[in-house]
């Protein structure tokens, strides 16, 4: 029993481990899709000063040749940077080059920095420096705990969609309306610090690669997201009693190339309510029109596995029963 116990774990692990892999295989930079309408590279050229600019920024943000310092290592500073062109893609995967650094010890520094893909840009406030009530998605890079009960570590990535409705709270760096997160050790590092945040069929996948391995980690990976197109991408940051160089360096944003059902694109995609659905079981989606939770990955291996874990259950049923069967044969035959 404990060796098929042990073959049954081992087949479980690497059907795992394969899930993961398959879920690993973000977009590495395929040029051909890169939208640079909505992208932002060095050397940012007319940004800000050129009317023709698709970015504009504001507060104390700095646009240099090699970086965009939203803020410096200085108090109480709020900068933002956002893309003029409201996006019409329904598949896309944004990748963000960002540096945090300055002299503050570990605790002594913040507040971070915050990617935004919604309805209203320029619209400053208390969330790193936006509105708090914000429609769409919002990322956070937070530095800094304000919570003194927080029980993670920091720098803390977490993401957060909003209709509105819903106001992020500082104070508890968000915590009741995350989605997910994961800690990273992003700030002062000598290498390059990436995040990537794809989103695609109702489902949001955020990456970071912050260990100089030239490797995506998963940090955040969830279904029944729904997000409508015509939002703005932008990025901004704050400091306040502690401070940073919150820098972006670059935003690169790539076209996914995914197959849609005539019946989704007849949708009006710019009429979506940024909602998630995270309770929600597949079968509640089938008329789901945007396609959330149908024919996710993490879904149909879910399924598989049940089958698998079942049909493996029968098998072990049917050799114990067999195994006991023989074994009281045996017995009755020494009885007679
Ligand atoms: C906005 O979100 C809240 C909380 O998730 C929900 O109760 C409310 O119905 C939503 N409103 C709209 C207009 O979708
Ligand atoms: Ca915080």
């Amino acid at each position: 029993m404990d060796g098929l116990t042990s073959t049954v774990r081992s087949a479980l692990v690497f059907l795992l481990v394969n899930v993961f892999v398959v879920r690993c295989d973000i977009t590495d930079g395929n040029a051909e899709h890169l939208k640079r309408e909505h992208s932002l590279i060095k050397p940012y050229q007319g940004v800000g000063s050129s009317p023709s600019s698709q970015w504009d920024f504001s507060g104390s943000t700095l646009v240099t040749s090699s970086y965009v310092r939203l803020t410096p290592d200085e108090r109480s500073k709020q900068g933002s940077i956002w893309n003029t062109v409201p996006c019409h893609l329904k598949d896309w995967e944004m990748h963000v080059q960002f540096k945090v650094h300055g002299s503050g010890k570990k605790n002594l520094h913040g507040d971070g920095i915050a990617i935004w893909y919604t309805k209203d840009r320029l619209h400053p406030g208390p969330v790193f420096s936006n509105n708090a009530h914000f429609h769409g998605l919002a990322v956070f890079i937070d530095t800094y705990s304000n919570d003194d009960a927080a029980d993670r570590s920091f720098p803390y990535i977490s993401a957060m969609v909003n209709n509105g409705t819903v106001t992020y709270d500082h104070g508890k760096d968000g915590r009741s309306s995350e989605l997910g997160g994961c800690s990273a050790e992003i700030r002062n590092r000598d290498h390059d610090t990436y995040l990537a945040i794809r989103y695609s069929k109702g489902r949001l996948t955020i990456m970071v690669d912050v260990d100089d391995k030239n490797e995506w980690k998963e940090c955040i990976d969830i279904g029944g997201v729904r997000l409508p197109t015509g939002y703005f991408f932008g990025a901004s940051a704050a400091t306040g009693d502690l401070s940073d160089n919150h820098d972006i360096i670059s935003m690169k944003l790539y076209q996914l190339m995914v197959e849609h059902t005539a019946e989704e694109e007849s949708l009006d995609w710019t009429k979506i309510e940024p909602s998630v659905s995270l309770l929600k079981s597949p079968k509640d989606n089938i008329d789901d029109p945007t396609g959330n939770f149908r024919g996710t990955p993490l879904t149909g291996w879910k399924i598989f596995l049940l089958l698998l874990c079942a049909l493996l259950g029968i098998v072990v049923c049917a050799v114990v029963g067999a195994v006991v069967f023989q074994k009281r044969q045996e017995r009755n035959k020494r009885f007679y």
